[in-house]
């Protein structure tokens, strides 16, 4: 036992180390605000759709796409203008029995301000709408309220628009939100 703590305490020691050395470089006027950004989730369930469908995040700071139903889905970006899909903004959510199981995320980060459009190509897919424009629409097949399973994220340097997030977005985990 002895032989583990000893390291464990040194461990202790380096992290506030490097904790006070961040305290120090912000005082010395060093940008340390990218570290200390807190995720912005972004939760799914059976309703197939994502509950927080438009957030607004700093750049670099996470988004997390959080999957709380049984079912699988899939995030992937798209340009409204052309339907080409950003394979860069893309990724896969294996679904979770329940809130005893752990969840399936997906995280992603953007370096400059925009708007980043979303959909799940499970649940919707895209369509040339009036406007030569490429819009996400339920798939027939698909259960849910009507509306597709789409997003966009707004990524600013305007703190006053990340502070209007929904408020289940600042938690990994909604206990009530799993289904099938
Ligand atoms: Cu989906």
């Amino acid at each position: 036992m002895q032989a583990t703590q000893g390291p464990r305490g040194k461990s202790i020691r380096q992290g506030m180390v490097l904790f006070v050395t961040f305290l120090l470089a912000g005082v010395a006027g060093y940008s340390v605000a990218a570290p200390l950004l807190k995720p912005v989730y972004i939760h799914m369930n059976g309703a197939n759709m994502f509950l927080e469908n438009v957030v607004a995040v700093q750049p670099g700071q996470p988004v997390v796409f959080v999957n709380e139903d049984t079912g699988i889905h899939m995030v992937l970006g798209y340009n409204p203008l052309t339907g080409k899909a950003n394979l860069h903004f893309n990724g896969s959510l294996l679904g979770t029995p329940g809130p005893s199981h752990p969840v399936h995320t997906y995280t992603i980060r953007f370096s400059h301000p925009g708007i980043y459009y979303y959909y799940c190509p499970v649940h919707a897919m895209l369509k040339v709408a009036p406007g030569n424009i490429h819009v996400p629409v339920k798939r027939p097949t698909v259960h849910g309220f009507g509306t597709p399973m789409a997003g966009l994220i707004i990524v600013t340097n305007e703190s006053a628009l990340v502070h209007d997030n929904p408020p289940t977005s600042q938690d990994e985990v909604l206990p009530g939100y799993f289904t099938g």
